[in-house]
């Protein structure tokens, strides 16, 4: 039926030239809500009703229901098995189409296509996750985030499945069950859920020490992400490019996202899981909605195959990052999300990855860790979707795909023809040949090495960058790492647990060992089990990846009104930053209209707030801005609800402001004992509040611009 079908006049076109993958995708793609359709069986029969199933019943009587029916049997059948297993980590997910395009080749190293050609624009998919909750936890959770990008080239799919931060947990694939099976819920009671906070958990890091580094990434505020669009992505693993003369380089794939990286303050996301465990989903959402792609730039780290010996770790160990004094990182590209999915499951639940998944030019390295991903995330897709999943739309290839694969659970290829293997008598799709045709070329590595179950000397170093990453941080992230793990040790009641953790600290940092031992009755240590090395790296603290122009785009700001506001305090601030591309939400005591200082209820239209006081909370906004307005103040003055809403705020260190009647209001509201706000002519600031007499939108603004994420007291 033509009308299935939504053949869009237009090919899609997202910021420069054509999506092949939304193109692709289009042709598999129908409206729900077209009214000219009708309600279907899945083999085609048009159905009258989807409300009674076939019975023996009379006007008078309800009989039994007949298992005839073929309609109703239908829709049960496909209710009953509309579950398929979720991911075993990274199950909770959102994703976003997108393009992929580059600034520089980067043909010294590789000749893949999609780092070299300065015109390609690749389309691309990204799912971002949290690792260890289940499909329907909570987004602000303390874990790490999943960046996983699959980038349909022309000569193939590129899987590149990263992380929110740039190292891992376990040196060794083989360790990958374990680590898992700590974090996640504890066996007996299967508790607790989405969170590293409990004894198993803590158990294996001690127990593990090559965990060490990745746990302090993880206590550190990069596990708790303001924004999927405010996130570093990172490809992890060590991976390598060949070039068309045949050279391999190391390489490490990092994204910086144009924003900066913020993230929220432990309170904030504790709260936000309750008040919205889809925060994260629906922000990604509503940025690309309101025009405001995400974009990130793309860089790589690249090591010459010749000085891959040259360092005091091994290239290899993915519980290493290559410090960017030794490695700098060359940015080449840019990755931009501009379109979100039409539908979650077939798009962001069914996508699968594959760390194997490499395009010519792209290979793998030795690294333990890679070499066994590359054999999970294969096997797992069976389990997850079966035989054929490459041939669902998502997972489907832009560039040409034949083979003599056949068969298997729901095939959907038909081949024309009587040959299914190769060589046969037609000379019918053969190998390519590597030069003219661009096969993938392995490259030929010599090796050398024992059959044994080990592992190079070099990966037994398990506590310098773990020293690094805390010496690297601001004193306000140091403050933060070590709350962290007074929070999450506080969750373990096994004094075993608690006691060997902080005394495993004093191998990274004495005062920090002495702080969460403090906190968590452990006994506090006197002596480090190792000293700190004092040595410091650039691009560890996440204050290294402030924009260079701060802005307010997709901040979001919450203006709190009540009846008599000033109307034009509210106005000019709201079409300022509008106008700046911030997103302002209208906060009233009610959500049915709300009115202005001489506004008649009786005949006036009034303002309809996006929330009431109780319905949204101030943690789920960026900034506050209260107008003037003497009967509004006194209102949010007697709310309790109101006041918190400020001061919550103010304890948080987001950016508020207030006009007229609200400036003292704010004030009182935010007043600490013993602080003063200081002074500058009409505008009064402290930590961000920015009052005026008069409506000052450009200091709003700028307080907004420079709200950082992660430096709240609370
Ligand atoms: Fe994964 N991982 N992983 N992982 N991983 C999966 O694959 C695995 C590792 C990562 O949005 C699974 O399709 C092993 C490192 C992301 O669909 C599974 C090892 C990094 C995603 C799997 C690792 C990751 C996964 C589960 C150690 C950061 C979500 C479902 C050898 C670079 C991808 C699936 C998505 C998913 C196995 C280690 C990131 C079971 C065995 C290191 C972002 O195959």
């Amino acid at each position: 039926m033509a009308s299935e079908m939504l053949h869009r006049a237009a090919a899609h076109a997202t910021g420069g030239g054509e999506n092949r993958k939304l193109n692709q995708m289009d042709t598999v793609t129908k409206d729900a809500a077209d009214t000219n359709a009708r309600i279907t069986t899945d083999y085609g029969v048009k159905q009258t009703t989807t409300d009674d199933w076939l019975k023996v019943a009379s006007e008078d009587k309800t009989g039994p229901a007949l298992l005839e029916d073929p309609f109703g049997r239908e829709k049960i059948h496909r209710f009953d098995h509309e579950r398929i297993p979720e991911r075993v980590v990274h199950a909770r997910g959102a994703g976003a189409f997108g393009r992929f395009t580059l600034f520089e080749s980067a043909q010294e190293y590789t000749n893949a296509g999609v780092l070299t050609d300065t015109k390609r624009e690749t389309p691309v998919f990204l799912r971002f996750s949290t690792v260890l909750g289940s499909r329907g936890s909570a987004d602000t959770v303390r874990d790490v985030r999943g960046f996983a990008i699959k980038f349909y080239t022309d000569e193939g799919n590129w899987d590149l499945v990263g992380n929110d931060i740039p190292v891992f947990f376990i040196q060794d694939g083989m360790k990958f069950p374990d680590i898992i099976h700590a974090g996640k819920p504890e066996p007996q009671l299967e508790v607790p859920q989405a969170q590293s906070a409990h004894n198993n958990f803590w158990d294996f890091q001690y127990l593990h020490s090559e965990a060490t580094h990745m746990f302090m990434w993880a206590m550190s505020d990069r596990g708790i992400p303001r924004s999927y669009r405010m996130m570093q992505g990172f490809g992890v693993n060590t991976f390598t490019l060949t070039n068309a003369k045949g050279e391999r380089h190391f390489v490490k794939f990092h994204f910086v996202p144009e924003l900066g990286v913020h993230s929220f303050t432990w309170d904030e996301a504790l709260k936000i899981c309750g008040q919205d465990p889809d925060f994260h989903r629906k922000d990604l959402a509503a940025a690309i909605d309101a025009g405001q792609y995400p974009k990130w730039k793309f860089g790589i780290q690249v090591i010459p195959e010749a000085k891959q010996d040259d360092f005091e770790f091994d290239i290899l160990d993915a519980t290493k990052i290559w410090p960017e004094e030794l490695v700098p990182v060359k940015y080449i590209g840019e990755l931009e999300l501009n379109k979100n999915p039409d539908e979650y499951f077939p798009q962001t639940e069914q996508i699968a990855f594959c760390t194997s998944h490499v395009v010519p030019g792209i290979g793998f390295s030795d690294d333990p860790l890679l070499q066994i991903r590359n054999f999970s995330y294969f096997d797992t897709q069976l389990s997850r979707l079966g035989t054929n999943w490459e041939e669902l739309p998502i997972n489907k290839p832009v560039c040409p795909v034949l083979n003599h694969h056949r068969d298997g659970a729901m095939r959907h290829t038909i081949h024309k023809g009587n040959v299914n293997y190769w060589p046969n008598r037609f000379g019918g799709v053969p190998p390519a040949n590597a030069e003219k045709e661009g096969g993938y070329v392995d490259y030929a590595e010599k090796l050398v090495g024992m059959k044994a179950r080990m592992r190079s000397k070099k990966f037994r170093e398990h506590f310098n960058q773990a020293q690094l990453f805390y010496n690297s941080l601001s004193k306000v992230e140091q403050n933060h790492v070590a709350n962290a793990l007074a929070f999450e040790l506080d969750h373990c009641d096994d004094p075993t647990v608690y006691e060997r953790l902080c005394e495993r600290l004093t191998e990274i940092d004495l005062g920090l060992a002495q702080t969460v031992a403090t906190m968590v009755g452990a006994p506090v240590p006197q002596k480090a089990l190792r000293e700190n090395h004092g040595k410091k790296a650039k691009g560890l603290s996440q204050f290294d990846f402030m924009p260079e122009q701060p802005t307010i785009a997709t901040r979001m700001v919450a203006i709190i009104i009540a009846d008599g506001f000033d109307p034009i305090a509210y106005a000019g601030v709201k079409g300022a930053l509008t106008g700046a591309g911030a997103m302002p939400f209208t906060i009233g005591p009610r959500r049915s209209p709300i009115f202005a200082a001489g506004e008649d209820p009786k005949t006036g239209k009034g303002v309809k707030p996006d929330h009431h006081l109780e319905g949204a909370r101030s943690t789920l906004f960026d900034a506050i801005f209260v107008p003037g307005g003497a009967d509004a103040v006194a209102t949010l003055r007697k709310s309790g609800r109101a006041v918190h809403w400020v001061r919550e705020a103010f304890g948080h260190l987001k950016a508020i402001g207030a006009t007229g009647e609200a400036v003292a209001f704010v004030h009182d509201a935010c007043a600490v004992p013993g602080m003063s706000f200081s002074s500058k002519g009409d505008v009064v600031e402290s930590y961000g509040v920015v009052t005026a007499q008069k409506v000052e939108p450009e200091s709003f603004k700028e307080a907004v611009k420079m709200v950082k994420g992660a430096t709240g007291f609370l």
